[in-house]
């Protein structure tokens, strides 16, 4: 029974102390014999490097010269990490650690568990819902599979697995999007456990802009990367029918057929079928 357990850190002046004492509280008081607690300071530039140095909590610090983003931090972690179990949850107080024991319960008969936003009490800026929708409904249908919740910040999983997947996963806030979508397609079991979400002290670091084309970029990424034809099947049989909706349309409505235009659109469907293919075989001779 051992877990580390990492936590990724930017100016979280607000936070930082109560969760450190929150977390070493509930794993002292819990069935785990060993435990460690990974401390990623990311470059902080408030009074968070304070905070730290004279807290009297055991963890581990590990601190970046620059902020590299949240996933690097979560992968330096992972790197330094003892034990098989890692453990991730935020600094902001927003997650419910104390569920994390019972996740740990369950992470034997699972490559991963996930803490998913849909308890009782959730509370996700409405701003940021429309965005989550539409990655959601991407998502699911990329993986085939209907996902409670892509990019939860509480989660278990096993070293190996994330080691793994170290060179496709980002550094940035798309490391939970990837980590998932990258078990999922391939074949790998998720266990989602409902759990509340509290509302954060002091400002999200997420930019809705940037960080939002980030996720999109990711999600087709790492479909690509692991189930291409879920890509290219789409892209292809959309030339084809505009094709065929120019060809029928100039064949009865215009004088002369569009005969260029149809042609190019047709080759362009079955080269990139052509294309998808090969990365479909590229892919599998390589597992
Ligand atoms: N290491 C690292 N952690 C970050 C960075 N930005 C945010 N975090 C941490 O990642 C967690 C989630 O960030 P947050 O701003 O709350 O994003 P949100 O929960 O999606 O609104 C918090 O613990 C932050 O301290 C970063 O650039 N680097
Ligand atoms: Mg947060």
């Amino acid at each position: 029974m051992s877990l580390s357990i990492i936590v990724p850190v930017y100016n979280e002046e607000k936070n930082i102390k109560k969760t450190i004492t929150k977390i070493d509280t509930i794993l002292k008081k819990s069935d785990l014999k060993n435990y460690e607690i990974i401390i990623v300071n990311d470059g902080s530039t408030d009074n968070t490097n304070k905070t730290l140095k004279q807290s009297k909590i055991n963890f581990n610090l590990i601190e970046h010269e620059r902020n590299m983003g949240y996933g690097a931090s979560i992968k330096s972690g992972i790197k330094k990490s003892k034990y098989n179990v890692i453990a991730i949850t935020d600094a902001d107080g927003t997650y419910p650690i104390e569920k994390i024991p019972e996740m740990y319960n369950k992470i034997k008969n699972y490559d991963m568990v996930v803490g998913s936003r849909t308890g009782k009490s959730v509370k996700i800026p409405i701003i940021r819902k429309p965005a989550k929708w539409f990655i959601g409904k991407l998502a699911n249908y990329l993986a085939g599979f209907k996902i409670p919740d892509i990019n939860s910040g509480l989660r278990l999983f096993k070293k190996e697995d994330a080691l793994r997947f170290f060179k496709i996963l980002p550094n940035g806030f798309s490391f939970t999007t990837t980590i998932t979508l990258a078990m999922l397609t391939n074949d790998m079991q998720i266990k989602y456990i409902p759990i509340n979400y509290m509302k954060r002290k002091g400002k999200s670091k997420i930019r809705p802009i940037r960080d939002t084309l980030n996720f999109i970029q990711l999600i087709i990424r790492t479909v690509m990367y692991f189930n291409p034809l879920k890509i290219f099947v789409p892209v292809s049989l959309i030339l084809l029918l505009i094709s065929l909706i120019v060809f029928i349309y100039s064949y009865l409505a215009l004088p002369k057929i569009l005969d260029t235009t149809v042609s190019i659109l047709f080759i362009s469907s079955i080269q990139i079928l052509a294309i998808g293919m090969l990365a479909d075989m590229i892919n599998k001779r390589n597992n």
